[in-house]
Formats: structure tokens, sequence, C-alpha cells
């Protein structure tokens, strides 16, 4: 469970973890992603009362309906990710090709994300969520399209961001993964989640079971395995029900069905950088068949299938559906 607050900020944390190491940078960024979660939180809280639910009418790369929030997040984060002076280029769910923000050597790293996950939740004011992967850049490399087509092995950090009954920061690097609260009075975040690691009991699974009759046979067994044992928990923000399952344990799935063979969420911002944070908290992400993190990607927007959350769930789940 979490512990109270030990009053550390994030900017404590960020300058006594990456200053001066070999991820001397990095701080700007995680502090970046930082001051423009701060932002969509009060973008979010504001929504209904400012007139900013609903669509900008416009269609995304994804062929989904852009909500307002969808795009001011997106903005923000571009802005603040632009302006800390160590983003060579960004990679957004919202945005078709890479932003390419700067190319000189303090440009050293690459951000992909989804800025505002959880969509059909926003005017409901259920939890939605920021994920974000970053990688290195290697300095002698053009900064270009391909800039951003990396493992999610090749991850150097990842983090996500709840809004919900409060607005929650989860920052993961190798081995250490840490959660902060937003303070709104402050606008600072504070360690409130130290050494996160998904506890070894697993209560919870987490699955459209609507799709139930889309599934294969294997697969429908791994679900009907879990309903014996596990209470459902699925509030349809892929952050809300990932972070759940971090803090109390569980499995989140969404498999590949008849209706889409290749899956519907997105591997590069939001499979690998959960499936970073996964696996630095001691569990594990897959395909069903695959390791989320060994995927060679192909296009920026590609789609994946998604089991994560607890490793002995996780597993037993992929051996259920290889069959
Ligand atoms: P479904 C939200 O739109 C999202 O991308 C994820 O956050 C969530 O896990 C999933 O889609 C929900 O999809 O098909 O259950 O509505």
């Amino acid at each position: 469970m979490a512990d109270s607050s030990n009053g550390k900020t994030l900017s404590d944390y960020v300058a006594g973890s990456f200053k001066g190491s070999e991820l001397d940078g990095l701080d700007a960024v995680i502090s970046a992603i930082a001051e423009g979660s701060a932002h969509v939180h009060s973008q979010v809280q504001a929504a209904a009362l400012a007139d900013a639910l609903g669509t900008t009418g416009e269609t995304n790369v994804q062929g989904e309906i852009v909500q307002r929030l969808d795009k001011s997040s997106s903005d923000t984060f571009v802005d603040v990710l632009n302006g800390c002076g160590r983003v060579a280029v960004i990679g957004c769910e919202e945005i078709e090709d890479p932003v390419i923000a700067g190319d000189s050597n303090l440009h050293e790293y690459i951000v992909l994300m989804d800025p505002l996950d959880g969509s059909s939740n926003i005017d409901v004011a259920v939890s939605i969520g920021s994920i974000f992967g970053i990688w290195r850049r290697n300095l002698g490399e053009e900064v270009n399209n391909d800039s951003l087509l990396k493992p999610g092995s090749e991850q150097i950090a990842a983090a996500y961001v709840v809004y919900g009954s409060s607005t929650v920061l989860v920052i993961a690097t190798h081995s250490n993964v840490q959660g902060f609260t937003l303070d709104p009075e402050t606008g600072n975040f504070v360690m409130t989640h130290p050494n996160l690691k998904i506890p070894d009991q697993c209560p919870y699974y987490s699955t459209n079971e609507g799709n139930f009759g889309n599934l294969d046979d294997n697969t429908r067994q791994a679900i009907m395995n879990l309903r014996n044992s596990l209470s459902l928990r699925y509030v349809g923000s892929l952050v809300a029900d990932f972070h759940r399952n971090l803090l109390k344990g569980g499995i989140f799935l969404y498999p590949a069905d008849k209706g889409r063979p290749n899956g519907r969420l997105r591997l590069m911002y939001e499979a690998n950088p959960l499936g970073f944070v996964a696996e630095q908290a001691g569990g594990s992400a897959s395909t069903g068949s695959e390791r989320i993190l060994d995927i060679l990607p192909k296009e920026l927007h590609q789609r994946t299938a998604l089991i994560i959350g607890n490793a002995d769930f996780v597993g037993d789940a992929v051996n259920t559906i290889g069959g």
C-alpha cells in the first residue's frame, strides 16, 4: 500500500536522481511532464465549467473523434516537452507524424505519448490518464520519423498520470518505480508511493467482457480461468485499470479478437511505456505470444494486444492463450 507522503517533492527526486548521472537531462524531461500534467489536471477539473468538454469535430489519425481535451492536452505536452530543450522528437497519439523538437547534442531524448487516454470517460467524470515512453537518441543519429521506431526494451524511463480522485504521476526507471501525488494548492507533485512493486496477490482481472464472443477458444478459456478466481474491475481507461492493478495486484487483458486481430491498444505510447513500468515493478506485459518490449515496431501508430500486470497471472494467461 502507499506510504504516507514523506514530503519529498518531484523536483527533489529528479534533481537527486538524474543530474550528473548518465541520465543527465532526464530531470528536465520528467519535470516538463510534471508541469504539463499539472496543467492538464486543471484543464480536466475545469472542463465542464469552461465549456471545454465534447468534441472538436475532427477525426484523428486513429479514425477517432477528437475530444477537445485530447487536443488541449496534446498541445500542452508538446509545448512543455519542446520547451525543456532536451527532447529531439515527440510521437503523439493525436498527431499523425513525429514532431521534430531539436537536433543539438542536448536534445538527447525521444518521447512517445498518449496525452489523454480514456477519452470516452472524459465527459462522464471517470478517471483518465496520460502515458509517456522515454528513449535515448543516438546523438550521431539523424533526427527523423524513424528515430522513434525503437523497441520498448530500449526505453530508459516511462511515466503515466492518472487524473482520478487524486492526480498521481508514476515514474519508472530501471528497477525503480516512484509515485507522486499532485498538491493542487501548490501545483507540486509530492512523493506518496515510494518504491512501488506489484503485489504478489492478484485479486482483480480487468477486461471488456463484452468482447468475449469475439475471442478465440483459448483466449476465452484464459478469461474463464480468471472469472473463476478473481473479481472483475474495468474502468475503460487503461491507465486507471493499470494503476489499480499496480497498487493492489491484478491483470489487465485487451487480447486480439476476430474483429481486431492486431489488438486495439497502441504499442509505442500505451503498451511499451506501461510494459516498462510493469516490468520495473516486478510484473510483465505480453501480446499473448510475445513480450511487449521485444516487439520491433514498424510504424508509429501500430496496435497490439496487451496482457499486463502480475507476472504469474500474465504467464498463466499467455500459456492458456498459446494453447
Ligand atoms: P473498450 C480508451 O479509449 C482506451 O484506449 C483505453 O484507455 C481503454 O483500456 C480501452 O480503450 C477501452 O476500450 O473497447 O473496452 O471501450
